[in-house]
């Protein structure tokens, strides 16, 4: 008996445990070697190229028991699942594409457009001999999105498999994640390739998704005519292709795609309404040249081959129509070339090279490369080995580089690959193997897993999310930060604070948690400018002057964002930006003002700051930095209070606030206009639902009478509570007399689509709640690009998730490559350096290769540079001045003084005059006004401190 052995840097297995093309198993569960291909136990295969005989692995022995055997007559013996099997002769294929364009089996073209679910192949005449199966698609949103979230899910041996176009890496069987591929019983395998995904059967079935948002679905020839939905009955015969479940011929594409609805999703478009954007006449003469979906037609071209065999036309016409909907945005032209070139490849007709760098340009992430014809089933972290269930064309696409294998849908090193673990592949993380989440285990570099009996927190519960099994949180407690109103904290107690500083809103430490800082700038004492959010290794700003973006460790990022550790991510919802942790720390931010804090119950007196200490007491609330109850208001205000940038701040009224009595007659007209909040038929009836309104009704009261504050404010508040519940407010702007302003070219929609309303939404796969929500929509069909309104076919392009807009220069983060958007090609990356006498860094944001700032440097030793490079030589021990404004009266006047090392020591100190404050550094520690100040997460960079920014974020 032996296993194959793999000679494989980095990964080994341990004692007692063998490598397979499985990984590694225990020595009693090896396969069986045959002809050199390996099998695995219990394996049946036929001999290869013939199939003479029947032949299977016998578990345990490792022996192979082989009988006589033939292909029938319809029958050729093939490769599928990884084996030699016999198979029906050639098959029929049917594609979508882009969830809207049709080519049935019978090579019968149409359109449809709707956001439902259908059947697309259905067994619909008995036939014992074959497998039943059937598949379904649902289409996710009428949005006019480029990458369209367009979900396949197939049922088969009793298995229901369902691949969503946003994430189809993430395959679902059974309700629960896979990691590919992924075989099941030898009867199915679910593999990555390029840019797609396979799913293939022992029965000649497969189906393919292709990056250019087309599913395929080849359908063995034996079940011609046995079949029904929307790839019509496979008999051979276009025009009886429109057949309805009635038996009945439908006249129009729309009747026959609704009489295969499989049940009315809630909310679904039967055919979608907003439809695309209608196409001008010499639009599609301008789109149906050469230079864009002409090429196609072209059979001295890249495809002159393929057309010979296989009919462009229907393709030339979904070209011309897609192109046009986007408005000539090379993503959409792209993906429909791209989709005739997957026909041909999968038909085995060659093509030619087809992308140039300005022409569909194929931007290939890192560790990877562009391969016209690569292979279909590239090496990943769960299968070593070649793999041997490769039966598929050649595919154009990326693939890695060598030493780089597919681990969770990118090219990783082999040594970051995750583990096998009970004949499953986990990447390296936290995993929960067991219903219950009993045990929890780590997989570690080098697939190592450790496991431990300890289950969920006691503030935790197990649930499966998006088919993985995981601890979250049992509820979670939610702080509202009103600027210039007041606050609600976690347990429920409510203030009214006004207020201009920088407030620390909340913070959290304790053992076993994920420390978070939370900071609330104030743009005078109404308008809340930018929320600062600490966690480890990242920090994370949202500033209201910056619309649908997120600045991460000073970068700036379009939204939707989602860090590749996948720790943080964000969108846009209507007008709220939301923040979401992988510990389940959620802040959403309006561009109106209103702040939401959500943090996960075991968090539970873990916290501090203005929204409290969330043990479930709401008197206990207002306590100082020290822990101390604080003696008033403003005391506890100005304890979490942060030093602004030379701006004297006030906490408002605080204490000093005017008495209210809600019985008085004032108290009486409050009441009433804080009535919707708690009326059952009012527009937030249906929030009630999901969250009380019992503490915000006395708040509005309180705040609104003492602060005359914003009742606007305090509505939208509890609306953006509601929804982030998943709740839906009805319409209260009208009649509250709360307008929402939008910018230029731009109206109020009381629905827009929360993905699809920005350039980068339109390219992104989705990420938020979906759906729609109030907030501003451009007009004609354009879409923001940042704070402003442009034509789709404007738009920039996507790379590596990263939105780059048209014109941009994106920098990796060594300047060592630059990428642009180019209009037809799509991405263009180039290597690039910074000259000598600029710099590789982030100024407002952007990444890139500045001028350098002229500098005084103090070298090892007793050197100093001067501002204009002079070289000196100074006294050990002996202080100098290094530099100071000669102006004393000026108010940015400064003064650096340092003491440069004495002989035979290494310590230099520092000491700098700002104003009136005075900072000292010495071996990395700060000091400001002789009070240690700490930073973490943030690397220290005295730079800062010359440029009259505090490196603090909280002096202690
Ligand atoms: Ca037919
Ligand atoms: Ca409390």
């Amino acid at each position: 008996m032996m296993c194959i052995t793999l000679c494989v840097a980095g990964c080994f297995c341990d004692k007692g445990y063998l490598q397979s093309p499985r990984g590694c198993v225990r020595e009693d569960q090896c396969g069986c070697i045959y002809n050199g291909q390996y099998y695995n136990p219990g394996d049946v295969f036929w001999t290869p190229v013939d199939c003479r005989q029947r032949c299977t692995c016998v578990p345990s022995t490792g022996a192979v028991l082989c009988q006589n055997s033939s292909c029938g007559a319809q029958e050729q013996c093939s490769l599928s699942v990884g084996v030699w099997r016999c198979h029906p002769t050639g098959h029929f294929n049917c594609s979508v594409q882009a969830g809207r364009h049709f080519l049935t089996f019978d090579r019968r073209a149409y359109d449809f457009w709707g956001s439902c679910s259908y059947w697309l192949v259905r067994i619909c005449s008995q036939n014992s001999q074959l497998v039943p199966f059937e598949i379904r698609l649902s289409v996710g949103s009428c949005g006019n999105r480029l990458s369209n979230d367009v979900d396949l899910s197939i049922k088969v041996y009793k298995t229901l498999i369902s691949i969503s176009k946003a994430s189809p890496l993430k395959v679902q069987v059974n309700g629960s994640q896979v990691f590919l591929p992924f075989t099941w019983n030898s009867q199915v395998v679910i593999y990555p390739s390029p840019w797609s995904v396979m799913v293939e059967t022992d029965f000649g079935l497969r189906v393919a998704l292709y990056q250019s948002s087309t599913w395929v679905v080849f359908l063995p020839r034996t079940y011609g005519s046995v079949v029904c939905g929307l790839c019509g009955n496979a008999n051979g015969n276009p025009s009886d292709d429109f057949l309805m479940p009635t038996g009945q011929l439908a006249v129009s594409a729309q009747e026959f795609s609704s009489s295969w609805q499989v049940d009315k999703v809630p909310g679904c478009e039967t055919v979608c309404s907003s439809g695309t954007r209608q196409c001008r006449v010499e639009e599609q003469q301008l789109f149906r040249r050469e230079l864009y979906c002409g090429v196609l037609l072209n059979d001295m071209g890249p495809f002159g081959r393929c057309t010979r065999i296989l009919d462009p036309q229907p393709y030339l016409r979904s070209c011309i129509a897609d192109t046009c909907a986007y408005g000539g945005h090379h993503s959409a032209l792209c993906s429909s070339i791209a989709a005739y070139v997957a026909a041909c490849q999968a038909a085995e007709i060659p093509v030619r090279q087809w992308r140039r760098d300005t022409f569909c340009g194929a931007a290939c992430p890192d560790n990877s490369h562009y391969e016209l014809c690569g292979t279909s089933c590239p090496v990943t972290c769960y299968n070593l080995a070649a793999p041997v269930y490769c039966s598929a064309s050649c595919r154009e696409g990326c693939q890695c580089d060598s030493g780089f294998v597919l681990g969770n849908g990118r090219c990783i090193p082999i040594s970051e690959c995750g583990c096998l673990y009970q004949g499953q592949y986990y990447p390296q993380g936290v995993f929960y193997p067991e219903a219950g989440c009993h045990l929890r285990c780590q997989c570690s570099m080098g697939g190592r897993v450790q496991c431990f009996r300890c289950g969920c927190g006691p503030q935790e519960q197990c649930r499966e999310e998006g088919g993985v099994r995981k601890c979250v949180p049992a509820s979670y407690g939610m702080c509202l930060v009103l600027a210039g109103i007041g606050y609600v904290t976690f347990d429920g107690d409510w203030y009214v604070a006004g207020g201009s500083c920088s407030y620390l809103v909340a913070q959290a430490e304790g053992l076993g948690l994920e420390r978070f800082v939370v900071v609330l700038r104030m743009e005078g004492a109404r308008v809340a400018s930018v929320v600062a959010v600490a966690l480890e290794g990242y920090n994370i700003m949202i500033r209201r002057a910056a619309p649908r973006k997120i600045r991460v460790n000073g970068e700036d990022f379009s939204l939707p964002l989602e860090m590749p550790d996948g720790l943080i991510w964000a969108y846009q919802d209507g007008i709220t930006t939301v923040l979401q942790t992988g510990f389940g720390l959620k802040v959403l931010f309006s561009s109106n003002g209103p702040l939401w804090l959500v943090v996960p119950s075991r968090y539970r007196s873990a916290t501090s700051g203005l929204c409290g200490n969330f043990n479930g007491l709401n008197w206990d609330d207002r306590r100082l930095r020290s822990g101390v109850p604080a003696s008033s208001l403003a005391a506890f205000l100005s304890s979490w209070a942060e030093a602004g940038e030379g701006v004297a701040c006030d906490h408002g009224c605080a204490d000093n606030c005017p008495f209210c009595d809600v019985a008085l007659g004032l108290g009486g007209i409050i009441q009433q206009k804080c009535g919707p909040l708690s009326a059952v038929d009012g527009p937030f009836g249906r929030c009630r639902a999901v969250l009380e309104s019992d503490q915000f009704f006395p708040f509005c009261v309180d705040a609104l009478c003492k602060t005359s504050g914003d009742l606007c404010l305090i509505l939208e508040a509890y609306a953006m509570a509601c929804r982030s519940r998943g709740g839906v407010p009805g319409p209260w702007r009208a009649n509250a007399s709360c307008p929402l302003t939008c910018p230029d070219r731009s109206s109020v929609s009381p629905c827009v689509a929360s993905s699809s309303s920005s350039c980068a939404e339109v390219l992104s796969p989705p990420r938020g709640p979906g759906g729609c929500s109030e907030g501003c929509q451009c007009d004609n069909g354009n879409v923001f690009d940042g704070g402003e309104c442009i034509p789709l076919g404007n738009c920039g392009c996507l790379y590596q998730g990263r939105y780059i807009k048209m014109g941009a220069k994106l920098y990796n983060e060594d300047c060592t490559r630059r990428c642009e958007c180019h209009r037809l090609g799509g991405t263009l990356c180039e290597p690039t350096a910074c000259s000598p006498r600029e710099i590789c860094t982030l100024r407002d944001g952007v990444r890139g290769c500045y001028p350098r700032e002229q500098g005084c440097q103090l070298l090892g030793g007793s050197g100093l540079q001067s501002f204009d490079g002079r070289q000196l030589t100074l006294t050990p021990g002996a202080p100098y001045e290094l530099s100071s404004l000669c102006d004393p009266t000026s108010d940015k006047w400064f003064r650096v003084v340092a003491c440069s090392s004495s002989q035979g020591q290494k310590t230099r100190v520092l000491h700098i005059f700002l104003g009136l404050s005075l900072i000292r550094i010495q071996d990395r520690t700060v000091q400001v006004e002789g009070r240690p100040c700490s930073c973490w997460g943030d690397s220290f960079n005295p730079l800062q401190l010359l440029r009259g920014v505090l490196p603090c974020c909280s002096s202690r």
